[in-house]
């Protein structure tokens, strides 16, 4: 099963009702700035190649960000954040994100988030989040023989990331290890899969931007050390 049938799949996924209420009702409510759209109001698909060798994990999809645009971190002030920085460590073709056929290209990251549906208050619950675990465990499962670096943003993040990487088949360290901006753990080598760099980031949201607890140049740090980890 490769990347493409599994986000047909979950792009059906409505086991949770809040969500699924939530990202309808988003849609049925435009802003005035967004009133020609059709939004996307289902669950958002990772975003990259395949052979991706390195990940970049999110929170959730933004409700007239991912939500409306159908692609993760695209058109929200999160993503113009992350993808300018992706850019700039050349892994985009460009600094901008509008829609999913925009054309760009990211070259061996894949975008992704643990929760696959806009929440409110961007604030998946505990149940949510186990919920939506299998469709990152199949991701990452699926780029498991060529992933070779992750970058998890945002505390969140590093928490649904590793019982998802766990129970992908890789070996995670029990107590879990603690986030934090540059926190970084090498899952060990097995099954034929290289070494895993998991490296933490502040999450790009406004809320850590605009108060410069994440500047830009912080986050370039973090991408730069994780494309090399990942030969990229
Ligand atoms: O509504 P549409 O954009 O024409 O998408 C058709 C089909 O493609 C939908 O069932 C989900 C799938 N899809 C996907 O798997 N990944 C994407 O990034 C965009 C669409
Ligand atoms: Fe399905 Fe995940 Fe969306 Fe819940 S958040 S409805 S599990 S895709």
């Amino acid at each position: 099963r490769g990347l493409g049938e599994l986000d047909a799949y979950l792009t059906q996924c409505r086991a949770c009702p809040r969500l699924v209420a939530w990202r309808e009702q988003v849609a049925a409510n435009r802003r005035p700035a967004f009133q020609d759209w059709e939004y996307w109001a289902r669950p958002v698909p990772g975003f990259g190649p395949p052979d991706a060798s390195l990940a970049i994990v999110g929170l959730a999809p933004a409700a007239h960000g991912g939500n409306r645009t159908g692609r993760m971190f695209t058109g929200d002030a999160s993503g113009d954040f992350l993808f300018a920085a992706l850019h700039a460590v050349g892994l985009a073709s460009r600094p901008t994100a509008t829609h999913r056929d925009d054309g760009l290209e990211l070259y061996g990251v894949r975008v992704t988030a643990p929760v696959h549906c806009a929440p409110p208050q961007n604030r998946p619950t505990p149940g949510e989040r186990d919920t939506c675990r299998p469709w990152l465990t199949a991701e990452l499962g699926i780029l498991a023989p060529g992933l070779r670096a992750v970058v998890a943003l945002g505390a969140f993040s590093w928490q649904a990331l590793l019982p998802a990487l766990g129970a992908a088949g890789w070996r995670v360290p029990r107590p879990l290890p603690v986030f934090g901006h540059g926190a970084r753990v090498t899952l060990p080598a097995a099954d034929g899969r290289p070494d895993l760099e998991i490296l933490g980031s502040y999450h790009p949201s406004q809320r850590n931007t605009f108060t410069g607890r994440l500047t830009f140049d912080m986050l370039v740090e973090v991408l730069d050390r994780a494309a090399e980890a990942a030969g990229l």
